[in-house]
Parts: C-alpha cells; sequence; structure tokens
C-alpha cells in the first residue's frame, strides 16, 4: 500500500477499487495482482492468417472489405516457415517485457493450436501443420516471462454465433437458446483445453461487446478458469468480470478509476502485419507513452504483428531493442515502482518507491537549464542520474518561514548526463513523500 502523504485542501484516493463486478477479497487480489503491477510493460502479439494478405485481423471480412470465402484463402499461405519462438522470446526478453500476450484465437476463429474443437486451426488447415502455442509458451516461460493467452470470445466464422458481417446476424438467441448454448460449450471446450495445456498467468479476453454477461455466462467462465488456475489474471473484456482495465490506443488524459490498467496500443497502426503501413512509432514516442503509463500507475501492452512466416519485420525489433536498451538502463526507477505524483507537482511523468521515499522525475527529450518539484514538504537526501550515478544538486526556491508552503525544488541537469530518449533522475527523500496540496497562503 502507497504510503504517501498528501495534506491540503484536495484528497486524492490513491488505491480505487478494481472493476465493478469484482467480489474477490481485496488482500487476496492485491497479492494475485503483484506480479502484474511490477511488470509494467508487456508484449502484445497478434499473428494470424491475416498477415498472408497483410490486411486487417477479422474485421476486413467482418466490414465487407473482401468476402469471407477469400479471406480463408489465406489459410493456405499459412506457413509459419520461419517460426522460431526462442528468437521471440529472446527479444520480447530484451526489450524488457515482464509479459506477452499471444493472440491463440482472434475473432475469424483461427485457433493457433490444434483443437478438438472443430476444424478451424493451423495445424489442420494451413501448412503450418501444427500447433504454435506450445512452443511459445514453452521458451516465454524459459525466459522468465509471464505468458499471457488472448481469446476472443465472438468468433464471427463459427455457424453458431449469431454475428457474422457488419449489419447482419445469422439468428436471434432468445428465439434458438441451444444453439446459442451449442456455441458457449464450443467455446468453453476451447477455453479448458487454453487452460489445461497452457495454463496462462493471464487471460486477455476480448470480443465480449457483442453480448451481455448474462448471455457469455461470464461469472461461469471467470470461476471455471480459476478454478483451474486460482492465480491467473483475468482482463476487463470479460464483460467486467476481469481483474483490470484495458483502454486501447489512446491514452487516458486523467489518471484511469481502476486500481489496475493496462493501456494496449500498436507499434504502426495495425494490430497484425500489414506491410503497407509505415507509420511507425518511433522508440522516443513509444518510451515516452510507456512512461506516461507508468507515471499513471498503469502498464503498457506494446503490440507487434509477426509475418506468415514467424518472422518479425525489422522495424519492430529496431523498436523493441531500443525500448530494452532504455529499461534496462532506467530499470530501478521502472520495475517494482508505483504510480507516481498527482497532476500539479511535476510537468511530466513520475514514478516512486513502493514506499515512496524516493521519486523518479522522467525528463523527455533535451533539458535546456533545469527542472522543477511543487508542494514536495520534505528534505531531500540526493539526486542522482538513474543510469549512470551522476549526484545533482538542487536548490529550494521561495520557501517562507512562517508558511506551511514548501519551496519549489529546482534541480539544473547538465546536457553531458541527458539520455537520447529520456532522462530519468532518482530524487532520495528523508520519508516517505509528503505532499502539499494547497493553494498557497496560510494552508
Ligand atoms: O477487434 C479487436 C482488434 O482487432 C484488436 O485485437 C484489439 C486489441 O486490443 N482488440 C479489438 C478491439 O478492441
Amino acid at each position: 500500500m502507497n504510503k504517501l502523504i498528501v495534506t491540503g485542501a484536495i484528497l486524492l484516493q490513491l488505491v480505487q477499487p478494481v472493476l465493478a463486478q469484482q467480489k474477490t477479497d481485496p488482500q487476496e487480489i492485491n497479492e494475485k495482482m503483484q506480479w502484474f503491477a511490477d511488470a509494467k510493460l508487456g508484449i502484445f502479439i497478434h499473428w494470424g492468417i491475416y498477415a498472408v494478405n497483410g490486411i486487417d485481423e477479422s474485421w476486413s471480412f467482418h466490414n465487407r472489405k473482401i468476402s469471407h470465402a477469400d479471406y480463408m484463402k489465406q489459410l493456405k499461405g499459412f506457413t509459419a516457415k520461419n517460426y522460431d519462438p526462442q528468437a521471440w522470446a529472446d527479444l520480447i526478453k530484451e526489450s524488457g517485457a515482464r509479459y506477452a500476450v499471444i493472440t491463440t484465437k482472434h475473432h475469424d476463429g483461427v485457433a493457433l493450436w490444434d483443437t478438438k474443437f472443430g476444424k478451424l486451426d493451423v495445424a489442420k488447415a494451413t501448412p503450418a501443420k501444427r500447433d504454435l502455442l506450445t512452443p511459445f509458451f514453452a521458451a516465454i516461460r524459459k525466459n522468465g516471462i509471464k505468458a499471457g493467452a488472448y481469446y476472443s470470445l465472438l468468433d464471427w466464422t463459427n455457424n453458431n454465433y449469431p454475428g457474422f458481417l457488419k449489419d447482419s446476424s445469422r439468428y436471434d438467441i432468445k428465439k434458438d437458446p441451444a444453439r446459442w448454448q451449442n456455441f458457449l460449450d464450443f467455446n468453453n471446450g476451447q477455453m479448458t483445453e487454453i487452460a489445461t495445456r497452457f495454463n496462462p498467468d493471464l487471460w486477455w479476453f476480448d470480443g465480449d461487446w457483442e453480448r451481455s454477461a448474462d448471455e457469455w455466462k461470464a461469472t461461469d467462465v471467470r470461476k471455471m478458469l480459476l478454478s483451474h488456475n486460482p492465480k491467473t489474471i483475468i482482463n476487463g473484456r470479460l464483460t467486467g468480470y476481469g481483474d483490470y482495465d484495458t483502454p486501447e490506443q489512446n491514452f487516458p488524459v486523467v489518471r484511469p478509476n481502476f486500481h489496475w490498467w493496462e493501456l494496449c496500443m500498436t507499434i504502426n497502426n495495425n494490430w497484425g502485419y500489414q506491410p503497407q503501413d509505415t507509420n511507425w512509432k518511433t522508440p522516443y514516442e513509444v518510451i515516452t507513452i510507456f512512461a506516461d503509463a507508468i507515471s499513471n500507475g498503469g502498464n503498457m501492452l506494446l503490440d507487434i504483428g509477426p509475418k506468415e512466416d514467424g518472422t518479425i519485420p525489422p522495424q519492430q525489433v529496431n523498436v523493441l531493442k531500443e525500448l530494452g536498451k532504455w529499461n534496462k538502463k532506467h530499470e530501478a526507477a521502472i520495475f517494482s515502482t508505483i504510480g507516481g505524483l498527482p497532476q500539479g507537482h511535476f510537468y511530466g511523468p513520475t514514478t516512486m518507491s513502493k514506499d515512496s521515499s524516493a521519486i523518479y522525475l522522467f525528463l523527455a527529450g533535451k533539458v535546456s537549464g533545469q527542472v522543477m518539484i511543487k508542494g514536495l514538504d520534505n528534505k531531500i537526501q540526493s539526486i542522482k542520474v538513474v543510469g549512470n550515478g551522476t549526484s545533482l544538486t538542487h536548490k529550494i526556491v521561495g520557501k517562507i518561514s512562517w508558511s506551511p508552503v514548501p519551496g519549489l525544488v529546482y534541480i539544473p541537469v547538465p546536457e553531458n548526463v541527458q539520455d537520447e530518449y529520456m532522462t530519468v533522475l532518482e530524487v532520495k527523500l528523508d520519508k516517505a513523500a509528503k505532499l502539499y496540496r494547497g493553494k498557497g497562503g496560510l494552508n
């Protein structure tokens, strides 16, 4: 629990409840979520037959950009012939990520493992001719990384699922509940297979929006997954019956209401491999977005889209490696920290040690001159540049002896200690951070 002390007019609720429907004992859930809270960075992998033509995953047929039959012709071109799961796991390790989440089945219904439920999987229906998940989970775990399974609840290809193409429906589940139950049995069968064979550390559901929690029988699904592994973490896209929230692509401007959250984000503009999409995020952009996420108490799940043969495009490799170098240098300020100062104290992202006796300041780009902290009611023991150890000086400005308002802390940052992407400063305090949040004057 955060020991941060806040004084002044504004009281901040630092620990918010998890998703609304969550009924688990708070102590139990805190323990279960600890590795996730400490992990900060995950790598998301969207790999499927859509990489053959390089088109939108599942959405291309759903939105009628291509016929379903033509979409499924991609099955014949999905070879996985250069798939090297250990190389993937090594790259993920190098990026600094502590967990990885792979699409076991997207909305197109094509399973990446040899499922006993239906014929639509890469082992039976593609030249890849094998289960691609077992070696992935093994390599990821060998590298000490937690392994997550993305699973789309909706399946636009399955004939027993009501939705198919945009603005069309196969049937009304109220009029034919047996057919809907048939689909739920199919999903449950696949989920049980995944739970039994891969035992995910994390379930990343998607596609819940087309049906209600009651229709998905979300509480039963949650119960079933936890009965296989009581420690598994479930994202919030099980119609709210999960453990954490998942804002997508758009960065939250204010700190999200949920205690645990994760920003999932593409590395260019698309989830899967699309050769025409060259709008790559730069390492600087990815790093600054990541810093913003952890500053607000969240994680980042950065997506990559391998080609159909299993190779990862060089631009994606480059971003992961650069991110990895920066993570390694600034490890102390990132992993196992907690969200930083509330807005208003520092113009930039911050994190804190768990006991809040150290504050980490993230400085974007090149700083010319000084940075400044407001409302910090502590004695500063030291200020150091993370990753190179240089000690920095500081000056307290505007402290009035009779006023409870702390002075401003000005820190000069010489050019020669600055990082190429983001420089991080560690400010060590005499005790847990005490923040003044008033409007100045006598209180
Ligand atoms: O429809 C999907 C989309 O294709 C992609 O998988 C993302 C990843 O978060 N989720 C869905 C949209 O929210």
